[in-house]
């Protein structure tokens, strides 16, 4: 069968500022963590050991262009631009991310540009991080910055990459710095995030820019394990604090009444001040990117709470490990292509269909040079992943949803948070001693995807 997409469909892929540029003096709480844990970091490899986007930014525009991008999302590095977070703009940050702006635009990649991709200052997280309503304040200037210096030339921003992963990582998983296990505390840093967002969505319409302004969300569709109705409370509690915590606020301007309700009854709500809400209504947006690439299944609880641990999400769900799921062995997530059609399904009739597109979907896998064929890397399973995920993204739009584009987690190899170089995401390899880029066979799949704007499946 031809899978054929909308004309102007974006076929592109998606990167962020620390995972791929190299050659930075200033310190960021990843630089900070990895000085003090570098145990923390998969073989110890740091932050600083990239693909080298900072020095070689022209020749890999090229290579997007070899396969057809006709869009690119990266992030802007915030310590790079102003150091110390609140204070002068380095004008070295300005011209790099001009030319690389004005090189995608000349290229006809168009550029899509994050503000905040899981790396703050480290001079903000001295003073509390997203804790400190001051954070957020100089997170509004930061964006009205980057609007002033380059909205003439980006038309597609986004405030925040997935802001439940610091959340997650920095306050109740210990897997980002500052490794705090604390749900309230937690609760505050999201809230403080929304708030940014919407301050910096507020200062977007302010100056009349000509292009669009939105978010990217991971989005994990919450599974019950059955119909049974304890299953059911537990995905709904799931889906409240790890989807709807932050998609309500940007597609309806407002927190679910329920997640207020329960985060209340718990004690665990964040400070709030009456004008709150007003800036939060004031935040809704333009564009969602959702990043898939894992659903959530969930049962409810068998055993008790200990009243004495730390108040968690898991107080109200277990994780369920449903048998005959399809797993990536090597980042342990399963594989569950449908979860992306539901995703849009649920934007098309809860949310009234936002303009949205798949701003990341992937698959991390170990050890590829095992699977080299004459010189390439034959990552057919990558293939097949990326031509399922868009069957079900093409049924999606085929029944009204309105997507609008699929970027690629990630474009070259690059460098994770605490994996490092473990699993590989690319269409380009890169060989980290030689920094050598060799295109996959899913990059020149994808290539030809992207010029047919359709491809072939059984
Ligand atoms: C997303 C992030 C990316 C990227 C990707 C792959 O959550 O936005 O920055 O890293 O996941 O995940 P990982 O690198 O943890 O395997």
């Amino acid at each position: 069968m031809k899978y054929a997409f909308p004309d102007n469909f974006w076929w592109g892929s998606a990167s962020s500022a620390l995972q791929t540029e190299g050659t930075r003096e200033g310190e960021t709480t990843w630089d900070y963590w990895f000085a003090r844990e570098p145990n923390r970091f998969h073989n110890g490899v740091g932050p600083q050991h990239t693909s080298t986007f900072y020095q070689h930014w022209k020749t890999d525009i090229q290579l997007l262009k070899q396969l057809n991008h006709n869009s690119f999302r990266t992030s802007i590095s915030w310590e790079r631009l102003i150091p110390d977070g609140i204070g002068e703009v380095n004008p070295d940050a300005v011209d790099f991310y001009n030319q690389v702006i004005d090189e995608l635009n000349e290229q006809g990649i168009t550029p899509f540009i994050t503000l905040f991709h899981f790396d703050m200052p480290m001079a903000m997280q001295e003073i509390g991080g997203w804790e400190n309503r001051d954070v957020v304040d100089a997170y509004a200037r930061y964006a009205q910055i980057c609007f002033e210096l380059f909205g003439d030339r980006v038309l597609h921003w986004f405030t925040f990459n997935e802001p439940i992963v610091p959340v997650e990582g920095g306050y109740l998983y210990d897997f980002h710095y500052p490794n705090v296990v604390d749900f309230r505390r937690a609760a505050t840093v999201a809230y403080h995030t929304v708030l940014a967002h919407a301050k910096a969505v507020q200062a977007y319409r302010a100056g009349h820019y000509a292009g669009e302004i939105g978010i990217v969300l991971n989005l994990t569709p919450s599974y019950p394990r059955s119909r049974n109705p304890a299953d059911v409370k537990a995905a709904h509690i799931a889906d409240l604090m790890f989807n709807r915590s932050f998609l309500d606020p940007v597609l309806r301007g407002e927190y679910p009444a329920d997640l207020v309700a329960l985060l209340k009854s718990y004690d665990q709500l964040p400070a709030c001040k009456p004008e709150d809400g007003f800036l939060i209504a004031e935040g809704k947006i333009d564009l969602l990117g959702v990043n898939y690439y894992q659903p959530r299944r969930v049962k409810c609880r068998d055993s008790a709470v200990n009243p004495q641990a730390p108040f968690m999400p898991e107080w109200f769900f277990d994780n369920y490990e449903m048998p005959g799921r399809k797993m990536n062995p090597y980042r342990g997530w399963e594989i569950y292509a449908p979860g992306i059609y539901d995703i849009l399904v649920n934007l098309r009739d809860n949310y009234g269909n936002p303009r949205c597109f798949i701003s990341e979907n992937g698959m991390g896998v170990e050890n590829e040079q095992r699977f080299i064929e004459n010189g390439q890397i034959n990552d057919q399973y990558r293939i097949d992943f990326i031509s399922e995920h868009l069957s079900w993204l093409h049924k999606g739009i085929s029944e009204g949803c309105n997507c609008l584009g699929y970027h690629m987690w990630t474009f070259i190899d690059n460098w994770s948070w605490c994996n490092a170089y473990k699993n590989r995401y690319g269409f380009i390899q890169l060989d980290v001693e030689t920094q050598q880029r060799t295109i996959k066979k899913s990059g020149e799949w994808f290539a030809a995807t992207a010029l047919n704007n359709s491809f072939d499946k059984e």
